[in-house]
């Protein structure tokens, strides 16, 4: 063999060995801390699939270092040694000398047909059965279902407390699924444009949101804390930042958590904190046409019916009236329910926090100590959302810019937000 050939041959084996043991330093270090790894779940669903990819990988391995192992010594046993100074007396064969050639040989191939197909087989059976598990509805007893929402760029979840999704829900919320610890929820996963695909590493995989299609998917976590996600079906021009992040809270929070969000908005005419009143007459104006706020807008605000001259000002009740408008008033057609937007950590598709200094806070009702707005990012988003977040060119999707508010405005707009808490 030539001297740049074995070279070559070390070169590679050398990186195939180096390129493996990065492989294996980056995945231990990655795993434990990192909010989207795989290999470190928290909860029913996500133990399923790490403890279905441990032992693949496991025996993956071994087919591995078998093959690059036969390899190696294949080449070691039949290399022709000597120099290769090509006078015919080293580092070739002469003709006489070629070694017998072997047309087939039935024993390794048989072999070699059969056991990856018994590997493969046994793997598949056990895929099948986590599979199903994942997404397995009616197994996890829970009466509640979460309506997940996908839309450019952000998640919306709309409650269903008694599990009918062909009825209102009970409430909705954005960007933060918030869940009970222990229990198996259900997800009713859709979109109202392109594919999406919602994805909580540490708590189940992947599961596609398909416009005009309907996915059951099942979440459940361990113990308390925040779960970090992310899109992961290309979507357009702010994929990236579709972010999400899932909130599991001990029962008897859950249950506070869920009371609040049936709770409609207080009144911001009758508030005497300053710019309150102010500011929810710029919300009308220039936020309601798209944005529900449960007891405060109406669909009046978005294009209804309107049945008072200035066209904004009604108060939707929350419980009252019938199927038709009580959907209406509760359901954001296209923009984020923020009837208890402070009760978010995040905003705007969890690409930004909502509060400074508040970590991954749990308990997730209260504030830690020393935790505050994040008014700057807040009011630059009010101001022009498209800068902080591209839309597309015509802003045709995504929050528009309301660059026309004045300083002041922008004041009162979040000492309005601030008392939806
Ligand atoms: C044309 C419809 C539309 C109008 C008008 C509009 N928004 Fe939005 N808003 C959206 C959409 C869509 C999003 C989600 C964008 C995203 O996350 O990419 C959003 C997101 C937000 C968020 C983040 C909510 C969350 O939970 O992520 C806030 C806060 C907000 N808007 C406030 C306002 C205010 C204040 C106004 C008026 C000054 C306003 N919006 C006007 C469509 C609108
Ligand atoms: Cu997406």
């Amino acid at each position: 063999m030539s001297s740049r050939l074995k070279k070559l041959v070390w070169l590679s084996s050398l990186l195939l060995v180096a390129g493996t043991a990065a492989l294996i330093v980056i995945s231990i270090v990655v795993t434990d801390d990192h909010p989207l790894s795989t290999l470190s779940p928290s909860g029913r669903q996500g133990r399923d699939i790490a403890q279905l990819i441990n032992p693949i990988f496991v025996v993956a391995g071994v087919v591995f270092f078998l093959i690059q192992g036969a390899v190696l010594a294949l080449w070691w046993r039949y290399r022709v040694s000597g120099s290769d100074t090509g006078d015919g007396e080293h580092g070739y064969y002469e003709d006489e000398e070629f070694p017998e050639q072997v047309h087939g040989n039935n024993r390794v191939e048989v072999a070699w047909t059969i056991v990856p197909t018994v590997l493969l087989a046994v793997i598949s059976v056990f895929t099948l059965v986590a599979l199903f598990a994942l997404d397995d509805v009616e197994a996890s007893g829970e009466d509640m279902v979460v309506t997940v929402i996908g839309q450019q760029w952000w998640w919306e979840y709309q409650y269903h407390l008694d599990g009918d999704t062909t009825t209102p829900p009970d409430f909705v919320t954005a960007n933060e699924l918030v869940i009970p610890v222990g229990v198996d929820v259900p997800l009713d996963i859709k979109s109202r444009d392109v594919i999406h695909s919602f994805w909580i590493p540490k708590l189940n995989g992947k599961k596609d949101a398909v416009p005009g299609r309907s996915h059951d998917w099942v979440i459940q976590a361990d113990k308390p804390g925040r779960f970090r996600g992310q899109c992961t079906e290309f979507c357009g021009l702010s994929h990236g930042y579709m972010k999400m992040v899932a909130v599991a809270l001990v029962p008897d929070e859950f249950e506070e958590w869920k009371a609040n969000q049936m709770t409609p908005a207080e009144d911001p005419r009758q508030s005497t904190v300053p710019g309150v009143a102010a500011g929810w007459e710029v919300f009308g104006q220039q936020c309601a046409n798209c944005h529900v706020i449960t007891g405060v807008t109406s669909p009046a605000n978005r294009g209804g019916e309107s049945t008072t001259p200035d066209g904004w000002d009604i108060y939707g009740e929350f419980n009252g009236g019938d199927a038709g408008t009580y959907t209406d008033e509760l359901i954001a057609g296209a923009a984020p329910n923020l009837t208890h937007l402070m009760t978010r950590g995040t905003f705007a598709g969890s690409m930004f926090d909502l509060y400074l200094d508040a970590g991954d806070h749990v308990p997730y009702l209260d504030l830690p100590t020393g935790a505050t707005l994040n008014r700057g990012e807040l009011e630059a988003w009010i101001y022009n959302a498209p800068e902080r977040k591209p839309a597309d060119a015509e802003n045709l999707r995504g929050m528009p810019a309301r660059t026309s508010l004045s300083p002041q405005d922008i004041d009162n707009v979040v000492a309005f937000l601030s008392t939806l808490d």
